[in-house]
């Protein structure tokens, strides 16, 4: 049983399959009852399929042996009734091994040689190339098989010093390294350089992501784990032992990766049964306990209540065993509880929030263009109805009003088509300079400017100027997306005083997240540069390597840039067409029933006869769509504005 993770996770899977019903539902609404852009039903498409993908990636992070990999095991893979992954004294999982579940592909264990550090690909990009990997069909029903399958995340080999020098694992003069050595000439490195576990358990199948990690010094020697993979986790458990204490490496990991993280973090003190003893009463050891803690909280500097006590051992061979007892002992329940209350709500809020930015403000349009459509149809009828004993000159009076009216409407329609063009070029102008040939330029720039001088001053020089290249990206795409909104809603402006549409004000593109980043981006550098360690020349390998991470991590904000501003751009112009397309085709309506009433006074009752029956058909178009919206707004927290009175409505025929 998994306490409160289990059901926490579950009802994030119901919330995650709600949201991809409405979404999907939504698009089938638009597929029937309007006539929408491809492109908008492929983006809908789009985001269910991503949402059915996304998921909670929960890091730990940790010096060697503090019992990572035991508490994974212990969370996670109990039901196995064995050790799954490797977890012993020493150092024990070798490379970083993320684990996961991916329904398109049979399961399998997947590893990157570790000579693939002889190049310059991230991880990132390699993870494209399955090529690169040595990949395992995991036999999911073979304990033993699965247990033996695991077993290559401890791999290691022994190699010549110089091999393991040229692959920016070793370096004479580190004192720290002194573990690795086998004997005078040759040294143990790990095997493989990253892992990724595609598994089918409950909880990964329903979007929960872990990643486990290597210690302080493997973490150092695979920048991109500390510049993307650990800053981009929903979550990181930090952890500590009982019989270690905060270590000056611990305290390492702790500041420079672990307490800056953006999202949540948590300080887990692992093997408190270190301190159960036989000779204490259990309120003695709960003090012993206690004061550790406490300690812990005051070298960490935080605050007490956030650091959780646990025996992941002790969890893991109670869960094995059945023993309730040594279950509660272990703490883990505590730990179990927090990661339900407060790691999986925040993950569900990222998800509620992008698609309220991304469904919402489309939703409101369509809902409010359903409504108006109701109203018009119902004008309609009133129209027809006020026309019945009129004489054919009268009607023909009214239907030159309307064609006039039309014709006005169609000018300012024609004008806006001029203003859409130019909308369209400034867009598409703006998302060529933020496309991946334009972040290539802005690499290429910025390895000049490094000279090939892979010393810290090169990086800081040519970080600087890749910053700097990017920042002014962001800055014209800001100013673009404020000038193309600008002239949207002068052009809007003639629609709304002459003939009466209202439209809700799109909000401006917002980017200082990635700014954010990018300055992060920036101290990261920075930190690393004054580290006296990496100032000798001997780093030049380790410079490189860094500057690599700092790169792909960039390019993956150019890359979340391009798609925010892509989706400002369509969520600007998307609902402004739908309402003026809208407009004009109810314009047209209500001018065929005046020119067949104008050709055959007799029809009036036949026409309103047609009208009514398409006064039902809105209405199950408008319940639908309120059963879409409610459901939205009971899932996102997006509340729609009560539509008794829809705004936009035509004036009723004089
Ligand atoms: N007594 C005790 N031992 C534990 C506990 N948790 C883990 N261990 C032991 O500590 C050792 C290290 O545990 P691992 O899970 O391999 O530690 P890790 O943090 O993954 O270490 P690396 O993979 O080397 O980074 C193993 O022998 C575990 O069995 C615990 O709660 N109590
Ligand atoms: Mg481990």
């Amino acid at each position: 049983m998994n306490y409160g993770l289990e059901s926490g996770i579950t009802r994030f899977k119901n919330r995650r399959d709600r949201l991809v019903k409405v979404v999907t539902a939504y698009k089938e609404w638009l597929e029937h009852y309007a006539d929408p852009e491809p492109e908008q039903l492929l983006r809908l498409f789009d985001l269910a399929e991503n949402l059915k993908r996304d998921r909670l990636m929960v890091a730990f992070v940790a010096e060697f042996s503090r019992g990572k990999t035991e508490l994974i095991n212990a969370l996670f893979f109990s039901d196995f009734k064995q050790r799954l992954l490797p977890s012993d004294a020493g150092r024990t999982t070798m490379c970083p091994t993320e684990i996961y579940y991916d329904a398109d592909t049979e399961p399998y264990i997947r590893l990157l040689p570790i000579e693939t550090r002889f190049r310059d690909d991230s991880i990132t990009a390699l993870k494209r190339h399955p090529v690169e990997w040595s990949t395992i069909k995991l036999e999911v029903s073979d304990p033993s098989a699965m247990v033996t399958a695991m077993r290559k995340l401890a791999e290691t080999k022994v190699v010549f010093k110089v091999e393991a020098r040229a692959l920016g694992l070793w370096d004479d003069n580190d004192p720290n390294l002194g573990y690795m050595v086998k004997d005078p000439d040759r040294v143990e490195i790990p095997a493989w350089r990253y892992a990724m576990i595609n598994y089918p358990h409950p909880l990964l199948e329903s979007g929960l992501a872990i990643l486990d990690t290597p210690g302080l010094n493997a973490m150092g020697v695979e920048p991109e784990l500390t510049i993307s993979s650990i800053p981009n986790a929903h979550a990181l458990l930090f952890l500590l032992a009982t019989d270690t204490g905060v270590t000056q490496s611990d305290f390492e990991i702790w500041n420079k990766w672990v307490s800056r993280h953006a999202g949540q973090h948590y300080a887990v003190l692992n093997k408190i049964d270190m301190l159960w003893d036989d000779l204490k009463t259990p309120e003695e050891i709960g003090r012993t306990i206690q004061r550790q803690i406490e300690s812990t909280a005051i070298q960490l500097n935080i605050s007490p209540s956030s650091v959780m006590a646990i025996s992941a051992q002790k969890a893991l061979v109670g869960k094995i065993r059945g023993d309730a007892d040594l279950l509660k002992r272990s703490g883990i329940q505590g730990l179990e509880v927090m990661l339900a209350r407060e790691i999986i709500p925040s993950r569900e809020k990222i998800m509620r929030e992008s698609m309220v930015r991304e469904v919402g403000p489309l939703l409101t349009e369509t809902r409010e263009t359903a409504h108006n459509r109701i109203q018009a149809a119902r004008q309609n009828l009133l129209d027809l109805q006020a026309l019945s004993g009129k004489n054919q000159q009268i009607v023909g009076q009214m239907r030159e009003k309307m064609l006039y009216d039309k014709q006005l409407y169609d000018e300012t329609t024609r004008n806006f088509t001029v203003t859409r063009k130019v909308v369209a070029q400034q867009g598409w102008e703006l998302l060529a300079r933020l496309d991946d040939d334009r972040m290539d330029k802005i690499i290429e720039e910025s390895m000049m400017a490094i000279n090939d001088s892979w010393t810290t001053a090169g990086l800081i020089k040519g970080m600087h100027l890749l910053i700097r290249r990017m920042g002014a990206e962001f800055d014209f795409a800001h100013q673009q997306c404020g000038g193309i909104k600008q002239l949207l809603n002068s052009a809007y402006q003639r629609f709304h005083e002459v003939h009466g549409l209202e439209l809700n004000d799109p909000p401006m593109l917002d980017l200082s997240r990635y700014r954010a980043r990018l300055d992060e981006l920036m101290v990261s550098t920075q930190e690393f540069c004054s580290d006296p360690l990496n100032i000798m020349l001997e780093k030049r390998f380790m410079v490189k390597k860094f500057y690599i991470a700092l790169v792909t991590q960039a390019r993956i904000l150019f890359q979340q840039v391009r798609i925010e501003t892509e989706t400002w751009l369509r969520l600007t112009l998307d609902p402004i067409v739908e309402r003026i397309t809208e407009h004009k085709s109810q314009l047209e309506h209500r001018l065929e029933n005046l020119n067949k009433v104008h050709a055959n006074l007799g029809s009036i009752q036949e026409r309103s006869g047609v009208v009514s029956r398409e006064i039902v058909a809105i209405r199950a178009q408008v319940e639908k769509m309120e059963a879409i919206a409610k459901e939205f707004s009971l899932l996102t927290g997006v509340a729609f504005r009560p539509l008794e009175t829809p705004p936009g409505q035509p004036a009723p025929l004089k």
